[in-house]
């Protein structure tokens, strides 16, 4: 298997096809069949993307709950790469590598702009499964489960997943209105519970993290993301930090979107968490932390 196949590519393989691993500024780190497997790749100037086609079907993820190709029949648009794209690149030996395509999105989990500048802020790319995570203790909330869910589905060809992480601090009974979590979800996404401290339930999630899969984890921050993934690595892979005791919501520990192999061959982007901002209009829900826009110097 190639490395581009390795990281997810299900599509033809011809060269130049690169996946974003992390996204600094106008450089991509980008993982392909090309150099010893990856590159860093500068963005295009005003690269211009006919979002009009929808994935190639051999792209498609094998089971699916949503027919719909998504973006095709929209004007053309000017689409930034970000981690988790699937991109045409010019190779340079000498010097900078050329991003010139973002290929179409299979799948996309994105919410409106809170102060409505952009229309919409993608927060993840190509995932087959969608884990949306939120934990067992007082930040549990089902306006914003629900807040998530309407949105997960425009979301394109993937599954999604209600993650209840923390299920080792449910005998504390802080997760107010559990008893209602099933109405609330309405079948919209398979529930799990899982504690990566005791690990409870992770046998469940082992499904999902299969070879070439890709998995987004979303949710506010401190709900466990990068501890799960650091779990499921086997290793300390990513930084995580202690929740603060006062409000039982997190610090903003993962700044960045990553892609990252784990050892079992799945693909998981690790996302910074969304925070929560109000609860007055549904829309205006969600303020997610920006992506780091720091700067590679490429010698
Ligand atoms: N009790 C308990 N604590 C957990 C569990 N999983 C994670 N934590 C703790 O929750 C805190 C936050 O975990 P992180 O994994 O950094 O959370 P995150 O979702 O990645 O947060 P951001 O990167 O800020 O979005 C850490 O102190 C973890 O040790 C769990 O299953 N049970
Ligand atoms: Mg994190």
């Amino acid at each position: 298997m190639t490395r581009i196949e390795e990281f997810g590519w299900r599509g033809e393989l011809e060269g130049g096809i690169g996946r974003v691993v992390s996204a600094h500024g106008d450089y991509y780190h980008l993982v392909c069949n090309e150099a010893a497997g990856e590159i860093i790749a500068r963005k295009k100037k005003s690269l211009f993307t006919r979002m009009k086609s929808a994935a190639p079907e051999n792209m498609r993820p094998m089971k699916t709950s949503f027919k719909l190709p998504i973006e095709e029949g929209s004007a053309a648009s000017v689409v930034k790469p970000m981690t988790g794209d699937f991109v045409r690149f010019r190779y340079n030996a000498q010097g900078d590598s050329l991003i010139t395509e973002v290929l179409p999105r299979f799948s996309k989990f994105e919410r409106r702009d809170p102060a409505a500048r952009r229309s919409a802020q993608v927060l993840a790319v190509n995932f087959d499964t969608l884990f949306i995570m939120t934990s067992l203790n007082e930040d549990f909330s089902l306006p914003r489960i629900s807040r998530f869910l309407s949105l997960a589905e425009d979301m394109g060809e993937a599954e999604c997943v209600l993650l209840l992480t923390k299920a080792d601090l449910e005998g504390e009974g802080k997760a107010a209105g559990l008893e209602d979590l099933e109405e609330t979800v309405g079948g919209r996404a398979r529930i799990l519970k899982i504690s990566s401290l005791t690990g409870e339930g992770l046998e469940d999630v082992l499904p999902y993290v299969k070879p070439q899969r890709t998995v987004a984890f979303i949710g506010s921050s401190g709900v466990g993301k990068s501890t799960l993934l650091n779990v499921l690595a086997g290793e300390e892979l990513v930084a995580t930090q202690a929740i603060q005791e006062w409000s039982g919501k997190g610090r903003h520990t993962t700044t960045s979107r990553e892609l990252i192999k784990l050892p079992s061959g799945a693909l998981v982007v690790d996302t910074p968490g969304i925070r929560e901002i109000g609860r007055i209009d549904e829309d205006d829900l969600f303020l997610a932390k920006g992506v780091s826009t720091h700067r590679w110097r490429v010698k």
